[in-house]
């Protein structure tokens, strides 16, 4: 190119495609102005939220685990050894390597929207569990998947930990776990669903949760900007935005948000809005399900029966169901 180094490094090009952009700033000329969660996820991102995993005001991830540590044999007896295990959003897969270790699982197939990531992950896995053929998919798991052809029908697993399922709508959840349901095939195929969900719990700990003392997940949130910035070409200042994060008692769900900390124009090739000083753009909603109500969602998805595990403070579920 002719352009000068400085006009180069001016240039922003939008990376995203176009119905992904028409998508994000369809969002952000809203009235009430959102970006979906799926774009905290961009390799800073991924690393952002891995330091969240380890907190101490984020009780998700430790508490979680601990449930797999103390009811595991329960948990491996009810599912049964030798699964195809299949993650969806399986991102480090440092989950999937302990479970398919205690499952003796024959075959896996991580999925997950950031790639190299997840190709990192899964020949890591493969070198620390030589017999576990291992797959790596690219996919959005919103939209529907492919699984490979050759991929066994007996005994598949979908793993979901970590509480995922919370970020959608109840009805996109519903359409989730429908779409998790399909890939098992018939009943009598012995498929089933291993999930894990947040519950309900006081308001406080939920706090500090979502807005930990040391600022990880406001730079986490904050970090939605940057990453759309590079897929639309906006210009968004993210220093210039707020986090918030609030429990929202009505819909049971801990929302995110960022203020505009003045009035201010945010750009992008074709068009652009004003914000003014203390409007918010909603980035997350983390529902926080009771064990009745999630195993109504289960329900409706085609999961007729199901077994689960807590802590001692009942401040999360791990649940598998069978059709
Ligand atoms: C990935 N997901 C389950 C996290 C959650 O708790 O809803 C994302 C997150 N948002 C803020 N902190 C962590």
């Amino acid at each position: 190119s002719l352009a000068s180094p400085q006009a180069q490094a001016a240039t922003v090009w939008p990376s995203g495609d176009v119905t992904e952009r028409q998508a994000i700033i369809h969002g952000l000329s809203q009235v009430k102005p959102t970006i979906s969660p799926k774009y905290f996820y961009d390799e800073r991102g991924s690393a952002l939220f891995e330091t969240i995993t380890r907190l101490p005001e984020y009780y998700v991830t430790r508490v979680e685990q601990s449930i797999f540590e103390r009811h595991g044999n329960s948990i491996a007896a009810s599912v049964g050894a030798d699964s195809v295990v299949i993650e969806p959003g399986a991102g480090n897969c440092e989950k999937a390597r302990a479970l398919c270790d205690r499952l003796h699982s024959t075959e896996f197939v991580g999925i997950d929207i950031s790639t190299e990531h997840l190709q990192e992950a899964a020949k890591r896995l493969s070198d620390v569990l030589p017999w576990l053929r291992v797959r790596a998919i690219a996919g959005d798991i919103t939209e529907p998947i492919r699984l490979p052809e050759d991929l066994p029908r007996r005994n598949r697993l979908v793993f979901y930990p970590g509480s995922s399922i919370g970020n959608f709508e109840p009805a996109q959840a519903v359409h989730l776990l429908s779409q998790m349901r399909a890939m098992l095939g018939e009943a009598s195929d012995g498929g089933s669903l291993l999930i894990g969900i947040d519950l309900p719990k006081p308001v406080h700990i939920l706090q500090a949760a979502y807005d930990d003392a040391s600022g990880v997940t406001a730079a986490f949130n904050r970090n939605a900007l940057d990453h759309v910035n590079r897929l639309i070409g906006s210009d968004f200042d993210s220093q210039h935005w707020k986090h918030r994060a609030f429990f929202n008692a009505e819909c049971s769900r801990v929302e995110m948000h960022l203020v505009a900390l003045h009035d201010m124009r945010v750009s992008w090739p074709g068009g652009g809005r004003e914000f003014s000083m203390g409007e918010r753009i909603h980035t997350e909603n983390s529902y926080k399900y009771s064990l009745d109500v999630f195993a109504a969602l289960l329900r409706e998805a085609g999961f007729g029966q199901y077994q689960s595990w807590t802590d001692d403070q009942d401040w999360f579920a791990v649940i598998h169901a069978r059709p």
